[in-house]
């Protein structure tokens, strides 16, 4: 069991050196950057034209927090699944989808990864163990028990890491998944992504706990960590034991990461600027910043220079730029299709779907 480490820690490079780091080649290690900085500028691409009223509904940006989706899902293999809450664009452009159908979705168009049906807290990709994308906080926790359920009953050696926030700690549904993921043994990895507030409330105004939200695990005799979320090196070395333990054993954890979020709730959180101050924020952007962190991780090691980097984060804002004009141009759904894509056994035409019956026909 972890002891908890200090939320301010400096994200340093001291976890170069773990197994799970030691042997990574230059280009992975730039690829980290890179993912980084491409969903920065998606989401700073996004921001300025949901301001200018391209897409509707909320948008919640996860701009502050990309190590933790980079970091933990590149330890991801064939079997592993990915499930998160609605602050998922991070995870998505992470698990490979690419900008465009991601834009798109957002400008609510037909060529979007839910059909322009979902928006931003429905991104979707099955075919790359991406299960979305949930609105409801809590709701992904059970979906996540469930996927990690159904890699045991099949004999698949894989996990499901399942993302949630700190205010989702207190619904009772992530309750009830810790109790059969650690009843059952199931392969889940809840990974509470800790950015000190819900909407505009403070963890301290929110949560009852002893030292930290993950030492809830031992109630449920789970392992748990917590640990700092601005340097990639921390979270895969934290992250490795757990996910080995998932493999092999079917053992369930909850590891917390420490982060943080620049802008408000969503875009039009009319809280922003009322819980917490400019110099929080600008502490955070200033000295813990996970790009700059790894940008600085880089140049000391001499894996590039400072201009590789401007490079690439040219190239990732053209790349945003473009998808946003591809969204743009993309057509709507047309309005015939409305009610598709609600219940995969309506579309399928399946008995259920005809008779709404699922298990009972008498
Ligand atoms: C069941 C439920 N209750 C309330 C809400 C409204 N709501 C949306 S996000 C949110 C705060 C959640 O904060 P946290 O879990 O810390 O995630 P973060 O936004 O920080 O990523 C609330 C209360 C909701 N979507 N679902
Ligand atoms: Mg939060």
């Amino acid at each position: 069991m972890a002891t908890a480490t200090a939320k301010s820690s400096t994200g340093s490079a001291e976890f170069a050196d773990d197994p799970v780091n030691r042997d990574l080649d230059t280009d992975t290690k730039i690829g980290f950057y890179r993912a980084m900085v491409r969903i920065r500028h998606f989401e700073q691409t996004a921001l300025k034209h949901y301001q200018q009223e391209k897409m509707g509904g909320f948008l919640h940006l996860y701009i502050g927090q990309e190590a933790v989706a980079v970091g933990t899902i590149s330890l991801c293999g064939d079997n592993d699944h990915i499930i998160t809450a609605y602050r998922d664009h991070g995870h998505a452009l992470a698990v490979g989808m690419s900008m465009e159908e991601c834009m798109a979705e957002l400008f609510g168009k037909r060529t979007g990864c839910s059909k322009g049906k979902g928006g931003s807290m429905h991104f979707f990709a099955p075919d790359k163990n991406y299960w979305g994308g949930h609105g409801i906080v809590g709701g992904q926790t059970p979906l996540g028990a469930g996927l990690a359920f159904a890699l045991k009953y099949k004999g698949l050696k894989g996990a499901c890491l399942c993302y949630l926030g700190d205010g989702a700690v207190n619904q009772g549904a992530y309750h009830e998944s810790l109790n059969l993921a650690a009843l059952w043994n199931l392969p889940v990895i809840y990974i509470i992504e800790n950015n000190m507030y819900s909407m505009g409330t403070s963890q301290a105004r929110s949560s009852a706990y002893p030292s930290c939200l993950a030492e809830r695990a031992e109630g449920y005799g789970m392992n748990w960590d917590l640990f700092n979320g601005e340097s990639v090196y921390e979270i895969r070395a934290k992250l490795k034991p757990h996910l080995d333990r998932a493999h092999d054993d079917h053992l369930p954890s909850i590891l917390e990461i420490a982060t943080y979020r620049y802008y408000g709730h969503s875009v039009a959180d009319a809280n922003a600027k009322k819980y917490r101050s400019k110099e929080e924020i600008e502490k955070y952007q200033n000295e813990h910043d996970p790009i700059k962190v790894w940008e600085n991780i880089l140049i000391d090691e001499g894996v590039f220079e400072a201009d590789d980097a401007k490079e690439i984060n040219r190239a990732a804002k053209d790349e945003a730029d473009a998808s946003a004009r591809y969204a743009d141009n993309s057509p709507l759904p047309d309005v015939s299709e409305i009610t598709d894509d609600v219940y995969y056994e309506v579309d399928k035409g399946t008995e259920a779907g005809r008779t709404g019956r699922h298990f009972f026909n008498d």
